[in-house]
């Protein structure tokens, strides 16, 4: 496998990317307050759900999110980004208004894409937010189709994709990371290890001991990273953003993390000793992102623990208006029912 920075810790089998660079309290703060955001909407969302404020499939991102909030916060605005069906995380850590993501979630006429995709599909170009998708690894021809946009219009944007252990076996995942090398078209290829595609462990669907060491076969780097820490996440993206804006190519990271809630609401009927340990869930609760964050932040003098309690506070005042606006944006009129169903226009940055 090839190794980009400093592998500083081992911990069973696992090991950890995280190089020894300073990170501005900008970042830092930032991560953390979009790292919330993304707790409180997703709690939210749960909450809502079970009182059946909306219907259709949603998929929580509890647990994951310092992997999109760290690569994201690697990025530019003009940077693009698409993901799949866990869908909510990468477009708020990109930076989308909680409000249209809400609305849309709720189906309702002022969500992203007037109430007609639902939680699965949240995009916004104007922060380059591509898009989400239900169908596993279709995200992934998709960035790496924009990261070939990048090339042939002499742009210097980049793109990123989040993609699961499940998807890193499809096809789909391949062919786009072949040919990207082969192109040497400016993509990250995200692979979101959290250790399930919906009750099977990645050790029984992956050939190799490691999603990143598939790199290698395609000539690229591949870089394990403890997707717990955000600050990991963005050292690792940080190098592959450089690698990818410099015209050297695709980067895959693997990043390893954990899903703390069931695969989708309304599967919570699937019982969890079925196919995992409550003792692993435990386990890994134990390395909660947010925890980690906000213990770096707090140890390295960088803010007190009230002010990181306060950007909590704040999110979830955010979260709080975004379901109230959701619930009083109204649902899509009938004759919407064929419009927007094809663009003559692309994104143009
Ligand atoms: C092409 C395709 N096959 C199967 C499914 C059903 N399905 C939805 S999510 C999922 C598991 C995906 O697992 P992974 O890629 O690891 O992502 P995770 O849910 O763990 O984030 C499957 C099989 C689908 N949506 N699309
Ligand atoms: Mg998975």
């Amino acid at each position: 496998m090839t190794k980009i920075g400093t592998w500083i810790r081992h911990i069973g089998e696992m090991v950890y990317f995280r190089m020894a660079t300073n990170i501005s309290k900008d970042v830092l703060m930032l991560m953390l307050e979009r790292m919330w955001r993304i707790r409180h909407f997703e709690l939210k969302v749960i909450e809502v759900y079970g009182a059946g404020e909306f219907v259709g499939a949603a998929h929580p991102y509890i647990g994951e999110e310092a992997v999109a909030v760290g690569a994201c916060a690697a990025m530019r605005d003009t940077d693009y980004i698409a993901g799949n069906h866990r869908s909510h995380g990468h477009p708020i850590a990109k930076g989308a208004n909680l409000s249209k993501a809400m609305a849309e979630i709720y189906g309702r006429i002022d969500g992203y894409c007037k109430g007609k995709g639902g939680s699965m599909h949240l995009a916004d170009f104007s922060v380059g937010i591509l898009g989400e998708s239900g169908i596993v690894a279709s995200s992934v021809p998709v960035a790496t189709g924009a990261a070939l946009a990048a090339k042939l219009q002499g742009k210097d944007f980049i793109s990123a994709v989040f993609f699961g252990d499940g998807a890193s076996n499809q096809g789909a995942c391949h062919e786009s990371m072949n040919l990207a090398s082969v192109w040497k078209l400016p993509v990250i290829f995200i692979c979101e290890n959290n250790q399930y595609a919906v009750t099977t462990s990645y050790r029984d669907t992956v050939s190799a001991d490691h999603i990143s060491d598939r790199a290698q076969a395609y000539n690229m780097p591949g870089v394990l990273v403890d997707g717990q820490d955000a600050i990991a996440m963005y050292e690792a993206t940080v190098q592959a953003v450089e690698r990818a804006r410099s015209g050297q190519g695709p980067t895959l990271i693997e990043a390893l993390t954990y899903r703390f809630e069931e695969h989708s609401l309304g599967l919570e009927k699937i019982r969890k000793s079925e196919y995992r340990e409550e003792s692993e869930i435990d386990e890994w609760r134990l390395r909660d992102p947010l925890d980690l964050l906000i213990t770096n932040i707090v140890e390295s003098g960088t803010a007190t623990r009230a002010e990181c309690d306060a950007i909590s506070d704040k999110a979830n005042a955010a979260v709080e208006e975004a379901v109230e606006f959701a619930r009083n944006s109204p649902f899509p009129d009938e004759s919407e029912l064929y419009k927007d169903m094809f663009s003559s226009e692309m994104p143009v940055v």
